[in-house]
């Protein structure tokens, strides 16, 4: 049974992010793009809630259900919620998105419709940073965008 997902960004940045999913068992395919992105590397997570009453904050940290390290998209180590970063490739353009992962779902435990998907204002560590903040989110800085991964029309 396919799923489909679908999140409208707000914020400082704009865009419209795509998440499909052959089956419970298959990776979920991330696609879509993000306009107005400083060039470089920013940040990109599914947060555990679908909350922004209170903006990008109330969406808390990385969704993470197997209580693991924050790390990179390939590592054993992550939360699930890790999808690494996007890139724009200059300021203000427009940014694809296209991003494979296995770690996420759009049906069972590991759903993350009804959470929110953040992009960041610094790029994410992946871990690595030896930051005091890098074990947890990436030290990605500042949430720009964010918005709530609702289900979508197949
Ligand atoms: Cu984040
Ligand atoms: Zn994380």
């Amino acid at each position: 049974m396919p799923s489909k997902a679908v999140c409208v960004l707000q914020g400082d940045v704009s865009g419209t992010v795509f998440f499909d999913q052959k089956d419970e068992k298959s990776p979920v395919v991330v696609s879509g793009e993000v306009k107005g992105l400083t060039k470089g590397k920013h940040g990109f997570h599914v947060h555990e809630f679908g909350d922004n009453t209170n903006g990008c904050t109330s969406a808390g940290a990385h969704f993470n259900p197997h209580k693991q390290e924050h790390g990179a998209p390939d590592a054993d180590i992550r939360h699930a919620g890790d999808l690494g970063n996007i890139e724009a490739a200059s300021d203000g353009g427009v940014t694809k998105v296209c991003i494979q992962d296995s770690q996420i779902s759009l049906v069972g435990p590991n759903s993350i419709v009804g959470r929110t998907l953040v992009v960041h204002a610094d790029p994410d560590d992946l871990g690595l940073g030896g930051h005091e903040l890098s074990k947890t989110t990436g030290n990605a800085g500042a949430r720009i965008a964010c918005g709530v991964i609702g289900l979508a029309k197949i």
